[in-house]
């Protein structure tokens, strides 16, 4: 089989579309069963092309049938061969030496009606009963060998059949489509363009195998980020194009005075208690704070300040020595506030992300820790209205531009906000984070300016997570029973989607 035909045949297919097999052997003359040929070593090449099978029923001419479309009819043939006058019975089958054409031709023509026997003599005598007849059968049989059989009623059709005049073929055939890898050259395409190639401009003659964009690339063997790990990566990167620095929270272990008494918490708060708390046994204690600043967070907690009546306690420095494990990385943002303000004030936007833990109840959404996400900005006469606009810029990154606010409490800000998303996905509004001012009682006895407010906003890394890769239960997600198959099989995060 030369390319030429298989080419030719794919030139073909490329000009006239989806095409039968059928119909391409009538346009290049030549048999039907060389174009299958021709088709299945094209598809031995490869996705080129794709075939379906269909069947057709055609009508084709015996042998027999042939010598009447050429003749005529048997009855027609016995109607011509009696001479006008008529002829002895006997004389006839001396005109029509072929038995067959007797037999047959003198029955047909008698039920036609087209002769008659005359006995009335001494011997019979054969007569035209007509002075002419319309040969229809063999009209039929041109017809059907012109491939017009669908012109010639049905029923005269299987009388034909069981006269052995024609037989009824179903033909098997293809409808060509063009398939995935469709070209119309059937030599190999070449999958690199090489130097030589260019050189010597051989380029020219070759045919360059397509690329394909949905191929998936090689899975690789090697480690694969934790999903948790996949969207703290993607907040990360959120924050930074905001122009976010990230806080050092590499401490999980904080004392009371940070973790609550900095933030104008009071030591009597039920937060502070061991049953939301993890308190630490060993070591229990730290007692190095800066005495300047303890002693003004003391006396914002006893007396009050700075145009607050404080809460009217007897403060107590060993309440505030206690360590524990952080219950929020706002801990790490009062440090670095603090700092900012020892240091000297200057506008900053801090971020964090990192894990806190909670004595609280578990259940299939939370565990006793939780990777705490916060956003921090300090500038000079910062409004509510920043605050609203910088969640609303750093939702929208998150896929969520329906927000809504609800006023809600924290022992640190003042207004605070709950926040809310309507996720289209799950169809419903959902809490997505709190937020707030910090309170001048935690920010003026670090020293951060009179003029200075601070915004910030936190929300869980969990809950974002566990609602993009589809994680009920929170215990999937993070501990010792998670399948590391999802973790291997989970796709590249993509918050904004
Ligand atoms: O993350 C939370 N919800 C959330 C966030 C994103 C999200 O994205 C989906 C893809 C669409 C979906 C849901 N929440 C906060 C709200 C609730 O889940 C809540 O039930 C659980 N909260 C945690 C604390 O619960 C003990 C989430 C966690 C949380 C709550 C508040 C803060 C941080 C984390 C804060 C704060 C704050 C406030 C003012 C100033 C500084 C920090």
């Amino acid at each position: 089989m030369g390319f030429n035909l298989q080419e030719d045949i794919l030139k073909y297919l490329n000009a006239v579309g989806d095409v039968d097999t059928l119909d391409i052997a009538v346009h290049f003359k030549t048999d039907h069963q060389k174009i299958i040929g021709a088709v299945n070593s094209i598809q031995a090449l490869g996705e080129l092309v794709s075939t379906e099978a269909v069947s057709h029923q055609k009508w084709e001419l015996t042998e027999e049938g042939t010598v009447v479309a050429d003749k005529g009819s048997h009855e027609a043939r016995t109607f011509y061969a009696i001479s006008p006058e008529g002829m002895p019975l006997k004389d006839l089958k001396v005109n029509l030496p072929d038995k067959n054409l007797h037999s047959v031709g003198f029955s047909k023509a008698m039920a036609r009606g087209w002769i008659c026997v005359d006995k009335s003599g001494e011997v019979p005598v054969i007569r035209q009963k007509v002075s002419s007849i319309q040969d229809i059968v063999k009209d039929h049989m041109n017809l059907i060998r012109q491939q017009r059989a669908s012109e010639v009623e049905e029923n005269a059709k299987q009388d034909y059949k069981k006269r052995k005049l024609v037989n009824e073929v179903i033909l098997k055939s293809y409808i060509l489509r063009k398939g995935n890898e469709f070209r119309t050259s059937v030599s190999k395409p070449e999958t690199d363009l090489t130097s030589e190639m260019i050189s010597n401009g051989s380029w020219k003659e070759k045919s360059f195998k397509s690329y394909n964009f949905d191929a998936l690339g090689t899975p690789l063997d090697c480690g694969h980020l934790h999903p948790l790990l996949k969207v703290r990566a993607e907040f990360r990167r959120i924050f930074l194009e905001m122009g976010f620095t990230e806080m050092p929270t590499n401490n999980y272990i904080e004392s009371s005075f940070w973790n609550f008494d900095a933030l104008f918490q009071p030591q009597q708060h039920p937060a502070r208690d061991a049953h939301d708390t993890f308190f630490v046994s060993d070591p229990q204690y730290t007692k190095n704070f800066p005495t300047d600043y303890l002693e003004r967070v003391k006396c914002i907690h006893s007396n009050g300040g700075f145009g607050s009546q404080g809460y009217g306690y007897n403060w107590k420095i060993a309440e505030a020595q206690k360590n524990l494990l952080r219950t929020h990385t706002t801990a790490v943002s009062a440090r670095m506030l603090y700092k900012l303000a020892q240091e000297g004030f200057k506008p900053v936007k801090y971020f964090s992300i990192d894990r806190v833990f909670r004595n609280e109840t578990l259940d299939a959404t939370h565990l006793a820790e939780f990777h705490q996400v916060e956003g921090v900005v300090a500038d000079y006469r910062l409004t509510l209205g920043d605050l609203i606009g910088i969640l609303a810029e750093f939702f929208k990154k998150l896929g969520m531009s329906k927000l809504q606010f609800k006023p809600a409490y924290n022992p640190y800000t003042e207004p605070s906000m709950e926040i809310f998303s309507f996720h289209d996905g799950l169809g419903k509004w959902m809490e997505v984070g709190n937020s707030g001012m910090f309170r001048p009682e935690m920010l003026r006895p670090m020293g951060i300016p009179e003029e200075v407010n601070v915004i910030a906003w936190g929300l869980s890394l969990e809950r974002p997570t566990m609602i993009k890769y589809g994680i009920n239960n929170i215990r999937d997600l993070v501990g010792p029973k998670v399948d590391l198959q999802m973790v291997h099989d989970s796709p590249i995060c993509r918050l904004e989607k």
